[in-house]
């Protein structure tokens, strides 16, 4: 009787032993984050989320783990932004232009022809201004941690693009933003405002007659198949931003929050290099596909969108414009 008691005994400790360790076990396991990515595995934004995501894994010795769902399976670009500022989804990787509508100063980067190269481009992404913007979108909700490279943007239509007249009368799919409306009036198109996950459709299906952006995304979102048209303008560079939840990153300590800013200083430089690799490769997978690819005339089109830089709505822009185009 005695024994068994004993026995008893002991397999309730070793139960309670057991239930607490397994306990302390998962508050120790790492929980997953989210970061979202509108492109395809193997774009060169989300090769540099990839890259950030491992850099926190190593850096943090796996306690925090995050995982990139690529492919807007989050939603579209606007859509996550506001689950970012609501702690929701921690990590997005977007554009600038859905950052417009909830931090306006960031709009300037969407004002044409503003950046004479990549190189200067990135002299100003890290330099005051960038800085300045990163910093300032915490008021927002919203701690920017880098920019990546999403080189240049050039419209692409289901008819031949050779100059700007033959932008004349179509209807050009934007990013949802006021300031690529205006743009697109001045070049006498008609702008349709559509989230990028439904861009293919759109062009297929004859919703719009074109789009803009850079070369990776007319290739890898499958829109060259249905507008193989493109001519080379280069009328935006539009930075790309890793962003995280300021209320996810309010709550971790001072050591991981330099963790990421570590690794996201670190992933800017390899998604460069990616862009830089990369960029050339989707041109020839366009080009054996059939394409027709023109070299504009860049300087029509930028006397086309010069008066954006008189239009009342974008005076508040000068300041930066000009901090921007005194950066040798
Ligand atoms: C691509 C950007 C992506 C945007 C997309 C767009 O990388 O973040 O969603 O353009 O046009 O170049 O919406």
């Amino acid at each position: 009787m005695k024994r068994n008691k004993l026995v008893i005994l002991f397999l309730v400790g070793l139960l309670l032993v057991t239930t607490c360790a397994s306990l302390q076990l998962n508050a120790a396991a790492p929980r997953t984050l989210k970061l979202a990515e509108v492109h395809p595995q193997g774009y060169p934004t989300e090769l540099g989320d990839e890259k950030f995501a491992e850099l926190v894994a190593a850096k943090s010795k796996g306690r925090l783990k995050i995982q990139v769902y690529f492919g807007g399976q989050l939603g579209s670009e606007n859509d996550v932004v506001e689950q970012a500022k609501l702690g929701v989804i921690e990590f997005v990787r977007v554009s600038t232009s859905p950052v417009i509508s909830v931090y306006k100063p960031i709009g300037v980067f969407s004002m044409p022809f503003l950046f004479r190269s990549q190189e200067h481009q990135w002299k100003v992404l890290k330099g005051e201004v960038g800085q300045t913007f990163l910093k300032g979108m915490e008021s927002v909700g919203l701690v920017g941690l880098t920019y990546f490279d999403g080189g240049a943007r050039n419209f692409y239509a289901t008819k031949e693009l050779k100059s700007v007249n033959d932008l004349k009368g179509l209807k050009i799919r934007v990013q949802p933003s006021p300031i690529m409306v205006s743009m697109i009036k001045l070049l006498n198109a008609t702008a349709t405002p559509i989230a990028y996950g439904e861009v293919y459709s759109a062009l297929q299906t004859g919703v719009v007659d074109g789009a803009e952006n850079n070369v990776p995304s007319w290739v890898s979102a499958n829109h060259y198949e249905v507008a193989k048209y493109f001519i080379k303008d280069g009328h935006l560079r539009l930075p790309e931003l890793l962003m995280v939840s300021k209320k996810f990153y309010d709550g971790l300590s001072k050591r991981d929050q330099k963790i990421l800013r570590d690794a996201a200083r670190e992933a800017t430089e390899f998604q460069i290099k990616a862009w830089n690799e990369s960029e050339s490769k989707y041109l020839e997978q366009a080009k054996a596909k059939g394409c027709v690819i023109h070299e504009a005339n860049v300087a029509e089109f930028q006397a086309a969108v010069a008066p954006m830089y008189d239009m009342p709505e974008y005076k508040e822009y000068k300041v930066w414009v000009d901090k921007i185009k005194a950066v040798k």
